[in-house]
């Protein structure tokens, strides 16, 4: 019997405890782009997705704003700009999205916990050890690197507590044959990272509950204790098939996983926790983990707590989404590390889509339009020149699909743009605007070089199809592709498009980048952002040092009026103000206001100073006192106000 064609493919469920970034964009993105290119293949998919909702950071974080958990996932998954509607502007075509907090999945979790209680994999004891907890991981001493977390560098903290543990140390030996005897784990590169830094130095067993918050999947035959936030998450990959649930039906459908897709600091999880406990599951194992680089800013790895995170929407809504789905996987092989740059972003769209692949729709539509008032004739004439693209174009499908099922997308991208290129050099060797000079003698010639432009560029678009869905649409219909010639066959059959095809030319698919203006409008917008990350205001902290009430009489506050005041010559910083000081002598007062004041504009006004501070020397001048101004900082920018006082106050009048 043929095997039934159906393909199980899986994201990392996100934490809903910051915005998502274009790194998280990375994996969801490629993740669609299979999916849908499994679709076109004519698999029946699930895709799914979801988030991971418990856990201590969330509870935290949650108290810090003091709402509850279940508010602040609910606001960063299902609120405006969250998760859901970043799926929703990138284009993802999941078709399934859990979240860790969703009924059906805890009750699921609950009996999963149980099972490999009664199984005697689940046994209760005492954790002494440490945990991080951005990472929700817990570590032995020994497993600390530099007396810190292994994966993000950060301070661990003590725990100790009453806990259940998982028996992983019985799994080690399956694990390692999984990972040392086949496709389990891709790329190759991760198995040995795995093997020696984890299992051969031997496997504890893992502490799998926690008594010190509650944001958890309980465990239901003992009160105090939640689920460890990983066994819940893993599980969601099953659950939402339907596993030890009602609300879905598919689990023997679709289980086990084709792949799934996670980025590389997670790969341990998946690699050897996970089959460990659905080997003590009974349950079968998915086929393929594959482990995706990171997505670099400047060298480090992108996160909140850096504060160098890239925001996906301030990308898609300036360079449209297809634009931005085909960067990230044109650009960074998926096993590898990359670093994002917005020139990268911009250069790439302007060579590859807004040059070669723009240009050829471009060109040949207006051509034909030109040529042939829009609508091919019948006639054709061969030559010698055609062979080449002919054939790269007529075995792209196959050399495309190769890649593919590796997760190669950037070598599938690759190869589809080489035909590209190639069939812009045939424009310039077949020269059609020299053709049409005779239209008697070359016209079928003229018609062949435009039809096996537009059937290159209707194979490509094929391909093409599931990295930019929406814009491969609009290029089918501008050159008059029917709904057969889209499909992934017709992507094989040289002479799919109707020999009489119209095209029309239509709107720019990928319009030219101003490289300095986007750059200019991109690092602008970066910096609202970061500012508005920021808190709105922040003053500095009170002092606690106590003053005595006769120390602090000792300063002479006085009221000034100010008489002149110019900038410092060769300072940026200094004003130098002319005062009256009631005492019927100038007093001059310099001060590092600048930046904050036109000097001509505070002629007149009558300000708060100290008189009775040593003179200083400044830039040469004298400075007799200081006047007193109030500070704070705003989204991160410091702001300065000097004291103003009402004008009918007379100068020299203390202030006290
Ligand atoms: O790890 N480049 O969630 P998460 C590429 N909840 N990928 C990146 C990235 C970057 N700069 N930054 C993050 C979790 N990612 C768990 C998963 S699955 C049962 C539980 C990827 O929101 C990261 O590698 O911290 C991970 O695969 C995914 O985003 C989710 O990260």
């Amino acid at each position: 019997m043929a095997e039934e064609k159906k393909f199980y493919i899986t994201t990392p469920i996100y934490y809903p405890s910051d915005k998502l970034h274009i790194g998280h964009t990375y994996c969801t993105v490629a993740a669609d782009a299979m999916a849908r290119y499994k679709r076109m293949q004519g698999y029946d998919v699930m895709f799914l997705t979801g988030t991971d909702e418990h856990g201590q950071k969330i509870e935290d974080k949650a108290k810090d704003a003091g709402i509850t958990p279940q508010q602040f996932v609910d606001n960063i998954v299902a609120g405006p700009k969250g998760i859901l509607d970043l799926w929703k502007l990138m284009n993802i075509s999941n078709d399934r999205f859990i979240r860790t907090t969703d009924d059906y999945h805890v009750a699921a979790v609950q009996k999963i916990f149980k099972k490999m209680y009664d199984k005697g994999d689940i046994y209760k004891g005492k954790y002494v050890g440490k945990y991080c907890k951005p990472c929700e991981s817990f570590w032995t001493e020994s497993q600390l690197v530099d007396g810190k977390c292994p994966d993000c560098g950060r301070e661990c903290q003590d725990a100790e507590e009453e806990a259940y543990f998982f028996r992983l140390s019985k799994y080690a030996k399956p694990v390692q044959d999984l990972l040392e005897n086949t496709d389990f784990l891709e790329p190759r590169s991760r198995v040995n990272e795995m093997v020696n830094n984890f299992i051969k130095p031997g496997l504890e067993d893992l502490c799998v509950s926690r008594t010190s918050f509650t944001w958890g999947v309980p465990v239901d035959f003992d009160p105090g204790h939640v689920v460890y936030v990983w066994v819940d998450a893993l599980f969601n990959y099953t659950t939402a098939l339907g596993l030890l649930n009602d609300k879905y039906s598919d689990y023997d459908k679709f289980w086990p996983a084709d792949v799934h897709f996670v980025g590389k600091e997670i790969v341990r999880f998946h690699s050897i926790i996970w089959p460990a406990m659905l080997m003590s599951m009974e349950m079968p194992l998915p086929k393929k983990v594959y482990g995706h680089g990171w997505l670099l800013l400047d060298g480090g790895k992108m996160s909140k707590s850096k504060g160098n995170v890239v925001d996906p929407y301030i990308l898609a809504e300036k360079f449209g989404t297809d634009a931005l789905r085909f960067f990230l996987l044109r650009t960074f092989p998926f096993g590898s590390d990359g670093n994002f740059s917005n020139e990268s972003l911009i250069s790439t769209i302007n060579v590859d889509l807004a040059n070669d692949l723009g240009n050829l729709v471009s060109r040949t539509t207006a051509m034909v339009g030109k040529y042939f008032d829009g609508k091919l004739p019948a006639d054709r004439q061969s030559d010698a020149l055609d062979t080449e693209l002919l054939q790269q174009a007529a075995s792209l499908r196959e050399k495309y699909e190769g890649h593919m099922e590796r997760y190669a997308f950037q070598d599938a991208l690759a190869e589809v743009f080489k035909v590209i290129a190639r069939a812009n050099k045939y424009i310039d060797e077949t020269a059609p605007w020299a053709l049409a000079r005779d239209m008697e003698a070359n016209g079928a010639r003229l018609a062949t070089v435009m039809y096996n432009l537009l059937e290159t560029t209707r194979i490509c678009g094929v391909l093409l199809t599931p990295f930019m869905p929406e814009s491969m649409d609009k290029l089918f219909d501008q050159i008059g592709a029917c709904a057969a010639c889209r499909t992934w066959d017709s992507a094989a059959v040289w002479g799919s498009l109707s020999a009489t095809a119209a095209p029309t030319k239509g709107e720019n698919l990928f319009p030219r980048v101003d490289v300095e203006q986007a750059l200019t409008e991109l690092e602008a917008a970066a910096e609202a952002a970061r500012k508005a990350a920021l808190p709105p205001i922040e003053v500095e902290p009170f002092v606690e040092e106590r003053v005595d009430f006769d120390t602090f009489c000792k300063s002479d506050f006085r009221v000034v009026k100010v008489k002149n005041c110019v900038p410092v010559k060769k300072s940026a910083k200094l004003l130098c103000f002319t005062l009256d000081d009631g005492t019927g002598e100038d007093r001059q007062i310099l001060s590092g206001i600048a930046q904050y004041y036109k000097p001509e504009e505070l002629i007149g006004k009558t300000l708060a100073a100290i008189v009775n501070l040593p003179p200083r020397k400044m830039m040469g001048k004298d400075s007799c006192g200081m006047l007193l101004s109030a500070v704070h900082t705003e989204h991160g920018e410091e702001k300065l106000h000097l004291v103003m006082l009402n004008d009918a106050i007379p100068a020299g009048a203390k202030l006290c």
